[in-house]
């Protein structure tokens, strides 16, 4: 072991992230001086089998969400059992949270302190090497640059829209670089906020920057991205095409989903299915995620079998990133990608672990923020060393969604030649929206 990477201090801060509502920032020290900091990020339409985030409860402090308790077990209880180990035995300490944790779903210390401390950790045996964190994490081999998923029209629980769906993202997988990708995406953007403008609709945004406006239906928020795209000069399908998170756990209720909000009434599995299967007819859409509630295995694998040779089919809600689910999701051929977010399972190893699963059954596998955010920009690291080619962080605006894309461009630049753009893993791209 390296005397210099022995961890000398961890320490948690009580933090805000983009909502506004506490979350936590660890930070890592060594002996050989560096110091490294994490901050946790937070969703709002959570998975009911997610990881624990650990919050105080307190009403009349933050409404109960502060972070307090999370943070005396971060410097408390995990904090002394840490000093003075190699802080590159990344999977040994994240065991051993886990362990001194003991629940099943880090109910005891919370995810959130968890995570904090295994993304610092990571961050501070990285520096302490003078390497980039998606080198340290990825080994020679990560040069792959990620399509993004870009969330340009919010609904669901991240907005006060008339869209039941919660995610409508363009994909400019047609892009010949990540930097390009950014320009087809951003300028996609502005043509978006031009044509709601003209027709006299809200430009204001939702939790992870896209617009909210009140639509007619959900099929609008479709045909005003198509228009988008056109007016930018790209061809639908073939530069840029749709992707969908309609997280419809949040719109379930006793066996049936409720569109409620665009007014479509209530449907089955069945008939939701049937409306996606319109939907790909109509649009270029490459990746629904999300599209039946969490519980709903039985639909899930209709779907897949339905549509799985055409597009993209994500679990999120239903496998929280957890390799237990993924497993069970493999079996019954329940999708064939998974959404990935650290904090829905709570340590940097057991991430890798539910992506290694994707990678063995020939899923694809995305890595994602949470709609609560901070400025940290682990995940943008991470998705390169993970080398998947897909990343979803929200839209062309607001810096704690900018802080990851600002982060793939200095990747990509620091690569130069070697660098690599646009999906690896899971289902290809239709033909027509290969990129070259
Ligand atoms: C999702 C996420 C991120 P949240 O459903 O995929 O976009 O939302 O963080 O609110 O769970
Ligand atoms: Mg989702």
């Amino acid at each position: 072991m390296s005397s210099d990477t022995r961890i000398q201090s961890v320490r948690a801060l009580e933090i805000l992230d983009s909502r506004g509502f506490p979350t936590l920032r660890v930070t890592v020290g060594l002996e050989d001086g560096t110091l490294a900091s994490a901050s946790v990020p937070s969703g709002a339409s959570t998975g009911e089998n997610e990881a624990v985030e650990l919050r105080d409860g307190e009403a009349r402090r933050y409404g109960g969400k502060g972070v307090r308790k999370a943070l005396a077990n971060v410097n408390e209880v995990i904090a002394p059992r840490l000093i003075g180990l190699d802080a590159s035995a990344q999977a040994r300490i994240d065991r051993m949270m886990c362990d001194l944790d003991g629940t099943a779903n880090k109910a005891k210390l919370g995810a959130n302190a968890i995570l904090g401390v295994s993304q610092a950790l990571a961050r501070a045996a990285a520096q302490a090497r003078r390497m980039p964190l998606y080198a340290y994490l990825g080994g020679v081999g990560a040069h792959r640059l990620p399509v993004p998923m870009m969330n340009v029209l919010n609904g669901g629980k991240h907005a006060d829209s008339s869209l039941d769906f919660q995610e409508f993202m363009i994909e400019p997988h047609g892009a010949s670089s990540f930097a390009e990708a950014m320009r087809y995406g951003s300028e996609t953007f502005q043509a978006l906020k031009k044509l709601l403008h003209e027709r006299g609709l809200s430009t204001a945004v939702g939790d992870e920057g896209g617009f909210a406006p009140a639509l007619a239906s959900n099929e609008e928020a479709c045909e005003l991205i198509v228009a988008a795209i056109e007016r930018a000069g790209y061809q639908p399908g073939r530069d840029i095409s749709i992707a969908l998170d309609p997280a419809a756990s949040s719109f379930y209720d006793e066996g049936e989903y409720r569109l409620t909000r665009s007014r479509q009434g209530n449907k089955t599995s069945a008939q939701m299915i049937a409306l996606y299967r319109s939907w790909v007819e109509r649009y270029p859409i490459v990746s629904i995620e999300d599209g039946l509630a969490e519980n709903d295995w039985e639909g899930f694998s209709a779907m897949t079998a339905e549509l799985g040779d055409r597009i993209q089919i994500v679990g999120d809600d239903i496998l929280v990133t957890n390799p237990r689910f993924i497993r069970r999701g493999i079996s019954e051929r329940t999708c064939n990608a998974a959404l990935i977010k650290l904090n829905q399972i709570g340590t940097v190893t057991e991430t890798v672990e539910a992506i290694e699963l994707c990678r063995q059954a020939g899923w694809g596998f995305v890595v994602s923020h949470r709609s609560g955010e901070t400025e940290d920009s682990f995940i943008a690291d991470f998705a390169v060393a993970m080398g998947g080619g897909q990343i979803k962080t929200g839209s062309l605006c607001r810096s704690e969604r900018m802080a990851k894309y600002n982060r793939l461009l200095e990747i990509e630049e620091a690569l130069g030649e070697g660098a690599g753009y646009g999906r690896s893993a899971g289902i290809a791209l239709p033909q027509s929206a290969m990129n070259p």
